[in-house]
């Protein structure tokens, strides 16, 4: 008997995968948690009914949401993620020396715990890094409470529906930027370029209000509609700065210096929309 799993974010278009078994399902104080095991691309974390990440593709994502902003800041020590508490862009930032604290915003106890416990073959236990600290809170109190502290702030975040929708705010881009060192970077999970061009544009606007050199940048996710996901490099320091950065240690899957450049070439009709 074959079990599909299908997300419909949008209500023009659907995908399925192929699933073995269900690992976890409960209802936390703030959403729908599942962790399934699929046919083909390993454990999934499964929120309100929309695939956040496989085992098998989340490369392409925490990759380049992660080390786009660390290479350009070059020597990062203080680092934040807001969400993230899948512990895939934790384990990434933890690969830089020069970190000294990496502080997790996440809202969800529970994404977390059962994090730990279903993705660890993938993500191993970035939790117990004597540089970590979790804070179960909302974000937007933290941001307010540390002003110019941050050298990269990561936001890894799920789409904008609920109470993630303030996270594509113009306020919260203004705290965010207000968190940052003078030439800190963030980078911000930001949508499709065919589903969310509105936003998008919106999102750049702000960044651009708010920073010198903000751009957009994409990445192959063929679990994520679209077979992809962008995200909005935010910073005064260019982003190609980070070309001339040497990779910490441990393996990139995802990135390598072709790929780095290529990511912020966009397709004609969306760098109109965007650039021009
Ligand atoms: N449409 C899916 C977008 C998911 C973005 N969040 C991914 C979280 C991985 N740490």
């Amino acid at each position: 008997m074959s079990i599909w799993f299908t997300e419909e974010l949008h209500p023009y278009y659907r995908k399925g995968l192929r699933i073995k078994r269900i690992l976890a399902d409960e209802q936390t104080q703030y959403q729908h948690l599942q962790f399934v095991e699929t046919e083909f691309f390993g454990n999934a974390m499964i929120l309100d009914g929309i695939i956040q990440l496989t085992e098998r593709d989340n490369m392409g994502y925490h990759e380049m949401i992660v080390h786009v902003p660390m290479l350009a800041t070059g020597n990062p020590k203080r680092v934040l993620i807001v969400g993230g508490g899948d512990g895939g862009s934790l384990q990434q930032v933890l690969r830089y020396p020069s970190v000294e604290e990496t502080v997790v915003c996440e809202l969800d106890q529970r994404v977390v715990d059962l994090s730990r416990e279903h993705l660890a073959a993938s993500f191993g236990d970035p939790w117990a890094d004597p540089r970590t600290k979790l804070l179960v809170r909302d974000a937007f109190g933290f941001l307010e409470e540390n002003p110019g502290h941050f050298d990269v702030i990561v936001s890894d975040t799920t789409d904008p529906i609920g109470m993630a929708e303030r996270l594509f705010s113009d306020e919260f881009y203004r705290l965010m930027v207000q968190a940052l060192t003078p030439n800190g970077a963030a980078a911000t999970q930001c949508e499709q370029p065919y589903f969310d061009t509105e936003l998008i544009k919106q999102i750049y606007r702000s960044a651009k209000a708010l920073t010198k050199n903000p751009a957009y940048f994409y990445a192959n996710v063929p679990t994520y509609p679209g077979g992809g996901i962008g995200f909005m490099y935010v910073s005064n320091t260019p982003w190609e700065t980070g070309l001339k950065t040497g990779y910490p240690p441990g393996e990139n899957k995802y990135l390598n210096p072709e790929i780095h450049k290529a990511a912020f070439a966009l397709p004609e009709f969306f760098r109109k929309e965007l650039y021009d």
